[in-house]
């Protein structure tokens, strides 16, 4: 959303205005202010015009210029109402330049996971990916994923559902029949090992979707599922975009804020990584994402790989 149409909100909000005091207020014409209230009406927000002027009366639920609209980020938001991968498109953005970007959609028709992996996503979820461009090397980046993870949780648990974090990607709930997956994130990058170009930060949650048209054997669940409503999306949205720019540049505070969330540290786990099976206790995160896990034979780092959480120790 451009800048005029940034303030022309601002002022509607604050409305009554009248078209000719608008104009006036932002040094365009009259013609200029009709059009901006037009679009704005377009794109869902609904503006009264009675006889003292223009006012401003709903946001709409979600989408591009409603998640930027009030958002606390510098973050512009590009809207799709389907689109096949939202970090498809942001990779897209990022080899033409861009940063701080969110690519946003209800509805992602290729959506994808780790490894290949299939990433469902129908209507109504928040399937968003966060185009930055950190001045940091290579090796630190998984931090950007326990970011969003920190920032998901949060953002979750704000709208009443108690989430916590499974190492190293996922946002689960534990419920009275298991923990049911949330949210999951797909960071991606480009760079030299000494510096990073760009990352995306792709985040899938799981918001007024039904999790039985999700894979069952992925045991989902759903912020609406948990909650027995619809969420306000926009909402989470902002907040989860607040919260990853405030954490995105200290990563102290994200691992700090992650081993509260965490769902992992304390328990049994069993880590599938590329060098064979890790069992143990998962006693802590080490930046810049890895997991510390005490087995018999001593303490090891894990820096990636597929974790599945045992009982508790
Ligand atoms: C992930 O992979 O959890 C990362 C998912 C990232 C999705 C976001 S959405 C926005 C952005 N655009 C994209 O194209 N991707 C990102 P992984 O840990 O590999 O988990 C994948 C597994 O989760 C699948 O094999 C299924 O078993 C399961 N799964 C698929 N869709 C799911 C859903 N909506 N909810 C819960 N589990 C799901």
């Amino acid at each position: 959303m451009n800048e005029t149409r940034h303030r022309v909100l601002a002022a509607l909000a604050d409305g009554p205005v009248s078209g000719p005091a608008l104009a006036d207020e932002l040094a365009v014409s009259r013609s200029a202010v009709w059009k901006h209230v037009e679009a704005l009406r377009e794109a869902g927000f609904e503006i009264d015009s009675g006889d003292d002027g223009y006012t401003l009366s709903a946001v709409p639920e979600f989408g591009g210029p409603a998640v930027e609209y009030g958002l606390d980020a510098p973050f512009t938001v590009e809207y799709h109402d389907s689109v096949p991968s939202t970090n498809a498109r942001a990779r897209d953005l990022a080899a033409d330049g861009a940063g701080d970007v969110v690519v946003l959609a209800d509805e992602q028709t290729g959506g994808r996971g780790r490894l290949d992996r299939d990433w469902h996503s129908p209507s109504g979820g928040i399937w968003c990916s966060v185009l930055v461009r950190p001045d940091v090397p290579m090796a630190d980046a998984p931090v950007f994923t326990l970011a969003a993870a920190v920032a998901a949780t949060r953002a979750a648990r704000e709208a009443g559902v108690d989430a916590s974090i499974k190492w190293p990607n996922d946002v689960l709930v534990d419920g009275a029949d298991g923990e049911r997956k949330l949210v999951g994130i797909l960071t991606e990058m480009e760079g030299e090992a000494d510096r990073v170009s760009w990352v995306v930060v792709g985040v899938g949650v799981n918001a007024n979707v039904d999790p039985a048209d999700l894979p069952a054997e992925a045991e989902p669940t759903s912020l609406s599922a948990e909650l027995g409503e619809p969420v306000d999306r926009r909402t989470f949205t902002q907040r989860f975009l607040e919260l990853f720019d405030d954490l995105r540049t200290d990563p102290d505070a994200v691992l700090d804020e992650w081993r509260e969330y965490s769902g992992t540290l304390g328990r049994e786990v069993r880590v599938e990584t590329p060098d064979g099976e890790v069992v143990g206790e998962a006693v802590d995160v080490a930046f810049p994402g890895a997991l510390v896990v005490e087995t018999d034979d001593g303490r090891v780092t894990v820096s990636a790989g597929d974790c599945d959480h045992l009982r508790p120790v």
